[in-house]
């Protein structure tokens, strides 16, 4: 049978289609119009990240399996006691953009309107406030004016602190095809970090972080100088020009002063300014290097500034872009699942719209005040003052800065209820009572993507064992609450309607989002609903791919607003300390409790890792392949060194994925401190300062088990020194370092093999089978169950090359003597080497591709051709050129 569905990754939001009925095969649909078929590499592994295994299958209230009425009866008896004892202020949701809209509609109607809390955040404080609050000022409302289809018709894309190659593929992909087609059009990427991105770009420019503020402030005053405005645009269209350009003008200076504020060569900056002012058709996409930063708000004004001087706002092929993250940022948005937001886009400001959407609701303690963002929330729940905190499809612990602050206001809060898909999570470590939720292809329900444009998630296999809908649980609590005439829905269908219907309730055009073309859907017609971009109502009835042609914006005047903007001095960087940068990897998302179950995915990035320029190397003494120990007074990160000149000297970069279920010490926003935008509220997660130090471990262990040890040795083999998780097709694989005094805690100085045995035995490893070369210190074993091999343990003083493939087919079979031999030598009898896999898809490594561009294989085409790398999703593409420029540059100068 085939279906159709929306993939649950990023805010591109493409369309996939599900062939087979319990093993599902996923493929890219080619009538989605958001990838036309294409699908990235995590799309592409999606039929890897489903099945059973490490799902939560039923509820737990206190570690206990309950049943569901006891779940929901805890929940809602203990939230009502304490609403009772302290008021409905105490108790708080903290929700997330990879709920679907129905999932997040309840949520915020059960506090906002019934319970009466207004602290409702949302883990899109993280990722799009600035967005949104930049959005306010200039449209009057959260309007993405542009769409997808801009991108083929545009001709210049500027990309600001957006890493698109990796974490928006499909759209950067559809760039590449333009810019293949047509190679005068100019690509240019704004990022400290020369990226996976810049990998085919005209212009990189490599600003000091923190300085595009500078940087738009002074293309607002090139476009003037050059008398590049659209005048009339701005007379009849705008409000604030002059004060805008006045600080814009105030602020930058010649080119020379911004070239030299943005420590960027001065003739860089001439060039991205005359292509911008010489191309109308200019798409300026941005992401998280605008957003997540104290002046993101600004930042976002300056670009949109750019873009209403130059009357390019909701014209084809033009206009500023903010590129959504989650694949339901948009729709949470929509619902007002942020704090400073009520719902349907209407916000606390007029007590009109409060009135409003309380008739509505027929709610009977609506709140009339904005609630705690994000970062206060958590400061709440440190004081005491919030007592109860229901977080749903969100890792808090690991995502929000001063991470490990926010892990002890949790411990210490009387009442946390954390709804997640599966078993473990650092957040769920926390948890007071855990419920089951249905994951992305069980749920049915809607989200809204980057271009405002609402696709169908749709079922395509059953719940996994008591997993219940994130809505249904919601619902439940609330009638048990007492509010079952107000939370009684047939399913997702109707509250989809009721969503719908508030947004066209008293609408007559000043609310820009108004879906009233789709609160009458039949049932059916919502099963079939075809993706479609809000709004849809009378003006638009079958959706609107751009708003704001016509020079109406939602601004009390209708016109947009240019907001006068200027750069702050950043913190000086202390002595002996980095600047440090976080971000994300092609091949996993967030906190990878999905990605990581996909084998093929884990090999890309196998490790939380630490980039630095290896002159910065030199000055802490690192090492490429080294450890390194990341700190500051927060906390404390552990990473391997990845020396490259892709970073700025003085600046260092770490991923944002690694968990306490994957690694000992790797997760980052321990050391991000919890410093927020004024205006928007979400923190600065781009800028910490830390010290660095190299981690010397002396002993090398690699432990590769059976799955079913894990939950078993994982624990006890985090809690000392280094220590990395990785999954392959059938294994767990764990890499630890140990300093001697670790091991000799463990298994003795000098690998005495009592004590050593002991160790293991302490592991629950009976080796059977061992090679011992005491003394250089070499310890090889492997232990057997009903003769298939159940864990194989490697240590050793040096570095280990291992084949950890070979090593991982000896599993789930029986072996010869000769076989459990060659084991141990962790080679396979013909000796191949591992290195780092480059295409997800077919598995093909890094050795393997050099030496195909070493025997000429000069382009990724003909690399495809012979090894079939980057012929599937082709999000490795950008690595295979730059493996192929650096193999060339290499063999230039050896030559
Ligand atoms: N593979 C993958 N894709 C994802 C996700 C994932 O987890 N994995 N997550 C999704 C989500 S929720 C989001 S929000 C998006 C985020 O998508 P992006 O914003 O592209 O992601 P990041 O890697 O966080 O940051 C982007 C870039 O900002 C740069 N940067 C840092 N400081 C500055 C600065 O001061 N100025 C400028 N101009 N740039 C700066 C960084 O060097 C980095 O390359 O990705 C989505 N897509
Ligand atoms: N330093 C630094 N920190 C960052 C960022 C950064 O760039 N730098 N980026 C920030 C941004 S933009 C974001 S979006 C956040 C992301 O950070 P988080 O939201 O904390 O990360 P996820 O891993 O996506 O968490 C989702 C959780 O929900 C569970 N889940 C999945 N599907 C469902 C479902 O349908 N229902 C329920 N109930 N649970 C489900 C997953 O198992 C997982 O535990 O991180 C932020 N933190
Ligand atoms: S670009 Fe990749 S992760 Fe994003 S929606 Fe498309 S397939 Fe999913
Ligand atoms: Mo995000």
């Amino acid at each position: 049978m085939q279906r159709l569905s929306t993939c649950p990754y990023c805010g591109v939001g493409c369309g996939i289609r599900s062939e087979g009925q319990t093993d599902l095969q996923i493929s890219g649909d080619s009538g989605h119009p958001a990838n036309f078929g294409r699908l990235c590499v995590k799309g592409s592994a999606l039929a890897q990240t489903l099945g059973e295994q490490g799902r939560l299958l039923a509820p737990k209230v206190d570690g206990q399996t309950v049943s569901w009425p006891e779940a929901i009866d805890a929940v809602s008896s203990r939230l009502s006691a304490i609403i009772a004892e302290h008021g409905p202020a105490s108790v708080a949701m903290y929700l997330s953009g990879q709920l679907l809209t129905e999932d997040y509609y309840v949520a915020n109607k059960l506090m906002k309107g019934f319970i009466g809390s207004p602290h409702v955040d949302t883990n899109s404080r993280l990722c799009m406030a600035s967005t949104v609050a930049g959005h306010k000022r200039a449209f009057g409302a959260d309007i993405v004016p542009g769409c997808y289809a801009d991108i083929e018709l545009a001709r210049c894309y500027i990309l600001v602190g957006a890493n698109m190659a990796w974490n928006h593929p499909v759209l950067f992909q559809r760039i590449q095809a333009c810019k293949q087609q047509d190679p005068g059009r100019t690509i240019i990427v704004i990022d400290p970090r020369r990226s996976a991105s810049c990998e085919g770009a005209d212009l990189h420019l490599a600003l000091k972080p923190g300085t595009d503020l500078l940087l738009f402030n002074g293309l607002l005053s090139f476009i003037a100088a050059e008398q590049q405005l659209d005048q009339n645009f701005i007379n009849a269209h705008t409000e604030g020009f002059s004060e805008a350009l006045l600080s814009a003008q105030q602020q930058a200076g010649t080119i020379e002063q911004v070239a030299m504020g943005c420590d960027l060569p001065p003739a860089q900056v001439d060039a991205f300014y005359r292509c911008f002012v010489d191309e109308p058709l200019t798409l300026t996409l941005f992401s998280q290097g605008v957003n997540q930063a104290q002046n993101g708000t600004d930042k976002v004004n300056a670009i949109i500034n750019c873009h209403l001087a130059t009357g390019r706002i909701g014209k084809a092929g033009c206009g500023p872009f903010s590129l959504t993250g989650q694949p339901n940022a948009m729709g949470g948005r929509e619902v007002g699942g942020l704090a400073n937001q009520l719902a349907a886009h209407m916000d606390y400001s007029q007590n009109a719209d409060i009135e409003l959407v309380r008739q509505f609701w027929q709610a009977p303690n609506i709140c009339r005040q904005p609630g705690y963002k994000a970062v206060d929330l958590f400061e709440a729940v440190e004081r005491g003052e919030i007592k109860a905190i229901w977080i749903m499809a969100t890792n808090p612990l690991v995502s929000m800065p001063e991470a490990n602050r926010v892990k002890a206001a949790l411990e210490a809060c009387p009442l946390v209820i954390v709804s997640d898909i599966v078993t473990h999570t650092d957040t769920i470590a926390c948890a007071d009572i855990v419920l089951p939720a249905t994951g992305w292809s069980e749920k049915d329900g809607t989200v809204t993507n980057s271009e405002r444009r609402i696709s169908r998630q749709r079922t395509l296999l059953p719940a996994p064992g008591l997993a219940r809908h994130d809505w249904q649980m919601i619902c439940d609590v609330a009638k048990a609450m007492g509010f079952a005439e107000h939370f009684t829905y047939a399913g997702p269908a109707a509250i989809f309607a009721e969503h719908a219907a508030l947004s066209a309730y008293q609408n007559t055009g000043q609310r820009a989002f108004d879906l009233s073309g789709l609160m009458h859907l039949t049932a059916q017609q919502y099963q079939d609903l075809a993706p479609v971009q809000w709004p849809v109502n009378h003006k638009y009835p079958k959706g609107a791919s751009r708003l704001g042609a016509d020079g109406q914006f939602y601004t009390p005047s209708g016109k947009a607003r240019f907001i006068a903007v200027s750069q702050q001095q950043s913190a000086e960087l202390a002595r002996d300390h980095l600047l440090l940068n976080t971000g994300r990897v092609r091949d996993q998302w967030h906190s990878m409790t999905r990605t990581g179950r996909a084998a093929s995915l884990l090999q890309h990035r196998a490790e939380p890792f630490l980039e630095l320029h290896p002159l910065d190397a030199q000055q802490f003494g690192l090492t490429d392949g080294g450890l390194a120990r990341l700190s500051n007074s927060l906390g404390q990160m552990d990473a391997r060194v990845r020396l490259t000149e892709a970073q700025r000297s003085g600046e260092c970069f770490v991923p944002i994925h690694w968990t306490d279920q994957f690694s000992s010490k790797g997760r980052c926003d321990v050391l991000v401190p919890a410093l927020v935008d004024p205006v928007s509220g979400q923190p600065a997660l781009k800028q910490a300062q830390v010290q660095i130090q190299p981690l010397s471990l002396h002993w090398q262990v690699w432990l590769i088990l059976k799955p079913e040890l894990d939950e078993l040795l994982w624990p006890l083999c985090r809690s000392s020194g280094y220590a990395s998780k990785q999954k392959s097709a059938q294994t767990v694989l764990y890499h630890l370092e140990l300093a001697e005094m670790d091991l000799a805690a463990t298994a003795g100085a000098g690998l005495d093999p009592t004590k050593l045995q002991l160790w293991l035995s302490s592991l629950a490893i009976q080796p059977e089978l061992s090679s011992q070369a005491l003394s250089l210190g070499h310890y090889r074993a492997a232990a057997f169950e009903a003769e298939q091999l159940s864990c194989c343990v490697f240590i050793s003083p040096e570095p280990l090359n291992l084949a950890l493939e070979y090593l991982d087919q000896q599993f789930n079979k029986e072996l010869s003597l000769n076989e459990r031999r060659q084991l141990l030598t962790g080679r396979s009898s013909s000796g191949e080497m591992q290195s780092a896999v480059i295409c997800s898809c077919f598995q093909v490594r890094e050795a393997s591709i050099c030496a195909a561009i070493r025997e000429g294989c000069h382009s990724y085409q003909q690399l495809g051709q012979q090894l079939k790398c980057g012929t599937n999703c082709g999000s490795c593409i950008p690595e295979l050129k730059a493996l192929i420029a650096s193999e060339i540059t290499t063999q230039g100068e050896t030559i």
